[in-house]
């Protein structure tokens, strides 16, 4: 990433971002206990695992500048939701619907907004489950809300994404389009496995 990009001064994005990694490592504990009940409970997790991640200076600066908003805190922290992020990885396509709806059922959250990738794939191939929810923090001198956006997948739908991501970095044009269509071609075999597994594993057989 260029430097030319870098507008927000170190100290400015550092403080910036302090409540949204607060947020964030909130969230990230909420599912680790989630995945612990669901084992006691059922006796299997539906999570594989966690990842999080705070937007870097430079990529939080493009995003402002490709929703054409001032290149400020100010403006981040009106406009802009992922700047905490955490990514959850789940066995099955039943599990990511699962986390997701017992994260509803906590109050103290505030919804923000839902994406359904995986009812409705981006045109790119893109699948997976998005929703925003404001989290408190709580701070000496009171409470405030900040945004953290969870995406919730399953490792075939993950594999995808980030083969694609890697894809997309890639120079050669000729090349792309060669990789891209192996990485359909590979991540339906991995979701025919993940649809496999998920029934051996409730006792159906192929023939069922
Ligand atoms: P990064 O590096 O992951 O942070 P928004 O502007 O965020 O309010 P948007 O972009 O429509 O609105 O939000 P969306 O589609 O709900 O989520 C965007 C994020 O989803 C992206 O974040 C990616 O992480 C992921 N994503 C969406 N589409 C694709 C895709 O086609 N391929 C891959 N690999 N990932 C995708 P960022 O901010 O773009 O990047």
């Amino acid at each position: 990433m260029s430097d030319e990009l870098l507008h927000i001064p170190e100290e400015e994005y550092q403080e910036l971002i302090r409540p949204y990694a607060d947020a964030m490592n909130n969230v990230r504990m909420r599912l680790e206990v989630l995945n612990k009940d669901y084992r006691k409970r059922n006796n299997n997790y539906p999570i594989h695992f966690i990842q999080t991640r705070i937007k870097k200076r430079a990529s939080l600066e493009k995003k402002l500048l490709k929703k054409d908003l001032p290149v400020t805190v100010e403006a981040a922290a009106d406009n802009i939701r992922d700047i905490a992020g955490i990514r959850v990885i789940c066995y099955f396509e039943e599990d990511v619907y699962a986390v997701a709806e017992r994260l509803k059922q906590q109050q103290d959250l505030i919804f923000i907004r839902e994406r359904d990738y995986i009812q409705n794939p981006k045109e790119s191939g893109y699948t997976s489950y998005h929703v925003i929810y404001g989290v408190p923090v709580y701070h000496v001198d009171g409470m405030e809300y900040f945004p953290v956006e969870i995406q919730i997948r399953t490792m075939s739908m993950d594999f995808w994404a980030s083969m694609e991501h890697r894809i997309c970095y890639k120079n050669e044009e000729s090349k792309k389009e060669e990789l891209q269509k192996s990485l359909v071609r590979f991540s339906q075999e991995l979701k025919d496995m993940e649809r496999s597994m998920h029934e051996h594993l409730n006792g159906k057989t192929e023939e069922e």
